[in-house]
């Protein structure tokens, strides 16, 4: 009879699947292993629809959580989040709200959930850090999306305040690695430029990277942020988020991260910019000092290793992976 039942919502997906890794290869009994006494269960949607309170309900009374790691989400890059802004509110607020509550009626003893670094207000001073995330109005293209995830964090105090639930959040900054949603135009970044660029060098066709190359962004490979959510979960219990991201000084221009897929493709043409489409926010510059200062210190996988890393997954798994 396990001692802890560890239920992993949205966990086939890119986070979900690095955590099952992680949990699957780490030593047992390490920092980041799977501990005795604990059962680890990863589902997707196949298990039920969480936008569904019943389905949710159902899920819930099946599994019997007494942790929650909730990753689920509808989720996608700057093009689908400008696209659907009401999708994104919605479907999100709703899978969020049946989690929690399911949670709560389910005695449930702790729930991480997850937001995002595109939630904190776009007209601020930075470093972005824990108190700023309702200073301001978000960057408008994502305004569905980030006010459903700002929501979390509404919750989790009324929750705590009224039912002492010890329901809290993290906050990753932009996640990339095996296993993502590679398609050309839901995607992020990162998976949709290394499907591009895989194109442009099979097909031998132009290789296009969408606005100026501009905008400044920081990463964190998936197996990282992994380790950080076994961490949050097991060593953390404050109902305020945690950011979990590489350091302000980890930035990189979308043009860097070009540059960089084309190396790490081994790619021998050129690419251009098409300007005709968004940029999207310029900047989101987040701080990773909280998080350090409680875990005394965290060794993140080289930028261009976890990029090879992912570039080789994409090519071995071109035929079964989310294009
Ligand atoms: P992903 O690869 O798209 O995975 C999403 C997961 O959620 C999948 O397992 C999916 O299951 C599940 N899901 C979606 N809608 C569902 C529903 N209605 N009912 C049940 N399950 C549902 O996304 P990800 O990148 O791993 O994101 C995981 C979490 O990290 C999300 O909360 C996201 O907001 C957050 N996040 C991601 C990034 C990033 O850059 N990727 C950055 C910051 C925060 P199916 O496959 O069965 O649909
Ligand atoms: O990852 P991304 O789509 O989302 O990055 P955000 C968008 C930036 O990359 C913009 C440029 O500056 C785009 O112009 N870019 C260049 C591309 N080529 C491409 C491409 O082929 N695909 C994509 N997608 N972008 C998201 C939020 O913002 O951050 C989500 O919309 C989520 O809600 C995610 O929170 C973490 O970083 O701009």
């Amino acid at each position: 009879m396990a001692d802890s039942v560890i239920l992993v919502t949205g966990g086939t997906g890119l986070v979900g699947s690095a955590i099952k890794h992680i949990i699957d290869t780490e030593p047992a009994g390490s920092r980041f292993g799977k501990r005795a006494g604990e059962r680890w269960v990863f589902v997707s949607s196949q298990e039920g629809d969480l936008s569904d309170p019943a389905q949710t309900k159902k899920l819930f009374e099946k599994y019997k959580p007494t942790h929650v790691i909730h990753l689920a989400a509808l989720v996608g890059g700057l093009f689908k989040n400008m696209k659907y802004k009401l999708t994104f509110l919605r479907d999100n607020m709703l899978i969020n709200d049946n989690v929690l509550h399911s949670a709560h009626l389910t005695q449930t003893k702790k729930v991480i959930s997850c937001l995002s670094t595109c939630v904190f207000p776009d007209k601020v001073t930075y470093p972005l850090d824990e108190t700023k995330i309702h200073l301001g109005l978000p960057h408008e293209s994502n305004f569905g999306y980030a006010h459903a995830k700002r929501m979390v964090d509404v919750q989790n105090h009324a929750y705590k305040d009224q039912f002492g639930s010890n329901f809290t959040s993290a906050i990753p900054t932009n996640v990339f690695g095996p296993n993502d949603n590679f398609e050309l135009e839901g995607s992020h970044v990162i998976p949709g430029l290394i499907h591009k660029c895989y194109l442009a060098k099979k097909n031998s066709t132009p290789f296009v990277v969408s606005g100026t190359g501009k905008p400044l962004r920081q990463f964190i490979y998936s197996y990282d942020l992994a380790k950080l959510f076994i961490w949050q979960l097991r060593e953390y219990d404050d109902v305020e988020p945690v950011i979990l991201s590489v350091g302000e000084d980890e930035e990189v221009s979308i043009k860097e991260v070009a540059d960089a897929i084309v190396q790490a493709m081994d790619f021998h043409g050129e690419y251009t910019f098409d300007t005709t489409r968004a940029d999207g926010q310029f900047r989101k510059p987040a701080s990773n000092k909280k998080l350090l200062s409680l875990m005394g210190g965290f060794e993140f996988t080289p930028f261009d290793k976890a990029l090879k890393d992912t570039v080789k997954w994409f090519v071995e798994n071109y035929n079964t992976a989310r294009t």
